[in-house]
């Protein structure tokens, strides 16, 4: 069936935002994958999580562009905007709950004032597309039954995603109060290469290749609905192509799995030893379940998940496995104390050792 859009002109030049990061890196070897991709400019701040590795293999396409520098500099966005572009991809954010927790304003900062620099520039430019990629942690937690679906109420729970929720909200202000073209998308949690290792999948599996305890937050039975990256990139690229003005899609991979049995699996696939598992104090605030309706994405953009999550895990292990080098650059310097702070008490804990500073985190000890 054809849609409004898909008669409209194609959207040649794009600013994308945190391109050097997990899911923009996708995206962007997405975009250049398309033959009417005329011009892709990756505008990132190439923070802890921003590794320019990630995009080695385009940095050759004349079409490719890399500006170092934030979301939140409004001149030199308007400046970017300015060199000609039809829409702006916006990825860039402060993605981890954990950290959330220990700097909230940063996230202000870089999830919501970002957002808002980035609408203003596209508000004044006249951009033909805003597209915002957000989550589905907005939603806040289910309990065992339903499903998030576009109009569900928003009901964020911890800093991360309260400033993604505020930043949706301006999208949504902008598209009301001044007319633009923006669509959201918001996805469930991405799996895949270059994924960095502070995340859940990434953290276990270079941790147990190192034979070293994977700390697995309270009981282990919180579900996560798990996406490959790659889905996610052509979810996004459909809803910028073809989603109607103002919309909201939610992106799901069908893939419930309480977090014990993806870390089973893992272990599974590495032949490691499932006395891996440390069960370290709860994360406060942490969502219970999330699952999502994707119906509206199936119907309008004809987008459906194609990576089955064995298949997706297997090869998301295999990666991590054959990229040992990549692992080690980003765990190195900042990560490190970060790693100390998070898991470095909780983790003493869990071997039966005194904590190595003040500010101990209690610890449960359980079998798996
Ligand atoms: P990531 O942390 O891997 O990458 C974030 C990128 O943004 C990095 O390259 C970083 O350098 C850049 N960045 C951070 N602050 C910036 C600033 N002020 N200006 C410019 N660039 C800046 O994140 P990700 O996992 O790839 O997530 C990308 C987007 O997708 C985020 O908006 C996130 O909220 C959303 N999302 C992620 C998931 C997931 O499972 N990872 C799921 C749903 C939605
Ligand atoms: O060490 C850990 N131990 C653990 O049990 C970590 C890092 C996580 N977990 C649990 C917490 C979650 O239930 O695993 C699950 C996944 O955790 P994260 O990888 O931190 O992801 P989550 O908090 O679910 O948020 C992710 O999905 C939504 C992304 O980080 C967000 O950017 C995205 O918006």
């Amino acid at each position: 069936m054809r849609d409004a859009r898909s008669e409209m002109p194609p959207l040649e030049r794009l600013l994308v935002t945190g391109g050097c990061g997990f899911i923009g890196s996708h995206f962007v070897r997405l975009a250049l994958r398309r033959p009417r991709t005329r011009l892709v400019v990756n505008l990132d701040a190439l923070t802890y999580a921003g590794n320019p590795e990630n995009l080695r293999d385009v940095e050759g396409d004349p079409r490719y562009r890399f500006a170092k520098g934030s979301v939140c500099d409004a001149e030199r966005v308007d400046a970017l905007v300015r060199e000609g572009v039809d829409a702006i991809v916006h990825f860039a954010a402060e993605s981890h709950v954990d950290r959330s927790l220990y700097g909230p304003v940063d996230f202000v900062r870089t999830n919501l004032e970002g957002t808002s620099v980035l609408l203003e520039a596209a508000r004044r430019a006249g951009l033909r597309r805003f597209l915002q990629v957000s989550t589905d942690e907005v939603y806040g937690s289910l309990p065992r039954e339903g499903r998030f679906r576009e109009t569900t109420p928003l009901h964020p729970n911890n800093p991360y995603s309260t400033t993604k929720a505020a930043a949706d909200l301006m999208v949504g202000a902008y598209v009301r109060t001044f007319g633009i073209d923006a669509v959201v998308t918001r996805s469930s949690n991405n799996y895949g290469p270059h994924q960095h290792p502070e995340k859940f999948i990434p953290l276990f599996i270079s941790n147990a290749l190192q034979d070293k305890p994977c700390p697995l937050y309270g009981d282990g039975m919180h579900v996560r609905d798990w996406l490959h990256v790659e889905d996610n990139a052509r979810g996004i690229w459909a809803a910028l192509a073809k989603g109607k003005g103002g919309r909201v899609y939610n992106l799901g991979g069908g893939n419930e799995r309480p977090n014990l049995e993806v870390a089973r699996a893992i272990l599974r696939l590495l032949r490691k030893p499932e006395s891996l598992v440390a069960f370290v104090q709860d994360r406060p605030g942490h969502d219970r379940r999330y699952a999502i309706d994707c119906s509206r994405a199936r119907r309008d953009l004809g987008w459906t998940p194609r990576v089955s999550f064995e298949r997706g895990l297997r090869d998301t292990v295999a990666w991590y496995r054959a990229n040992p080098g990549w692992v080690e650059r980003v765990r190195s310097g900042a990560y490190r104390e970060y790693y100390a702070r998070q898991y470095g008490d909780a983790l003493r804990a869990a071997a039966g050792m005194p904590a190595a500073s003040r500010e101990t985190t209690p610890v449960r000890r359980r079998r798996t």
